[in-house]
């Protein structure tokens, strides 16, 4: 293990102080290539003018958050299916790689919880629209509820309770929408850092999953530093997790945490103008002997 280990940790630490994120070469030059293709010849003009602002933001610094102003009723709605179903060990997988039940996925949760189609609504699809130049489709769609860890349990993975950056290509973007009412920066919330500062702990420290040495270690929780997403329920996040550092936030004793998570990449062709969802398989990676 040790000789193919070498290589890699050394290509990552390259990837690190050159890229300033966890992403392989071909992920970090080859996916700007992609984005730039897609982006110079726009195949949509997206039609809420809400898009450009928050795709430059989120090109900027790795995420913006919207409220996307969904329909009265349709965040209860979801949130009633997740209650529904997050307790059925038949609709569920419990994916945590210490303590099993730490995080619960709900199976194939665009099937299950039709519903959700609805929270791609015109003010989210214009951004991805003007993100991919209109050439994205939907890779996965997930649901999930993450619990409170015992002090002694937090230095360990369970769930991305630890500081660290996907190894998606660049071109990934994630939306994250907010299920979970009350939801606070020293509780539960979703974190992270902007582009930016995440380059600087990338440069400065930063060895992988929470682990920092140096001025990484004094910034990672730098409350200056860090954006815990703590809007209400039915606010949305688009992340870039391979560019930005984050990590879950760990919910307080007795209390869970709910999201629901799209995965977009981008695509040869314009998207179609009907349901993104339309045809979705089930997502592979949420299975029984998985981790999260
Ligand atoms: O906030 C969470 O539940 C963790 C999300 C996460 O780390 C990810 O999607 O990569």
């Amino acid at each position: 293990m040790g000789d193919d280990r070498v290589p890699g940790l050394v290509a990552l630490e390259a990837a690190r102080l050159y890229w300033g994120n966890d992403a392989w070469h071909e992920n970090n030059r080859g996916q700007q290539r992609v984005l730039a293709r897609s982006r110079s010849v726009p195949a949509l003009v997206p039609a809420d003018p809400v898009g450009h602002p928050l795709a430059a933001e989120a090109e900027r610094n790795g995420f913006a958050v919207l409220d996307p102003g969904y329909r009265s009723g349709l965040i209860e709605e979801v949130r009633t299916g997740y209650e529904k179903l997050i307790d059925d060990p038949s609709a569920t997988v419990d994916m945590g790689s210490r303590i099993k039940d730490a995080v619960r996925y709900v199976l194939d949760p665009a099937g299950r919880v039709p519903v959700l189609a609805e929270l791609l609504n015109d003010p989210v699809l214009s951004v991805l629209d003007a993100y991919y130049g209109g050439r994205w489709r939907v890779q996965h769609v997930r649901m999930w509820r993450i619990s409170h860890l015992p002090p002694s349990e937090r230095a360990f993975h369970h769930y991305g309770n630890l500081w660290h950056c996907d190894q998606h290509p660049i071109s990934t973007l994630k939306y994250f929408v907010q299920i979970s009412d009350g939801v606070t920066a020293e509780g539960g919330a979703f974190r992270l850092h902007p582009v930016p500062s995440t380059r600087r702990l990338m440069r400065s420290g930063f060895l992988g999953q929470g682990w920092a040495k140096g001025p990484a270690r004094r910034r990672l929780d730098a409350p200056d530093r860090v954006v815990p997403f703590v809007a209400p329920a039915g606010h949305g996040a688009f992340v870039n997790t391979t560019r930005c550092l984050h990590r879950a936030g760990i919910p307080p004793e007795g209390t869970t945490r709910g999201m629901v998570q799209f995965t977009f990449v981008p695509a040869p062709e314009a998207r179609h103008l009907g349901d993104p969802l339309a045809g979705l398989a089930p997502d592979p990676n949420v299975a029984e002997g998985r981790t999260a």
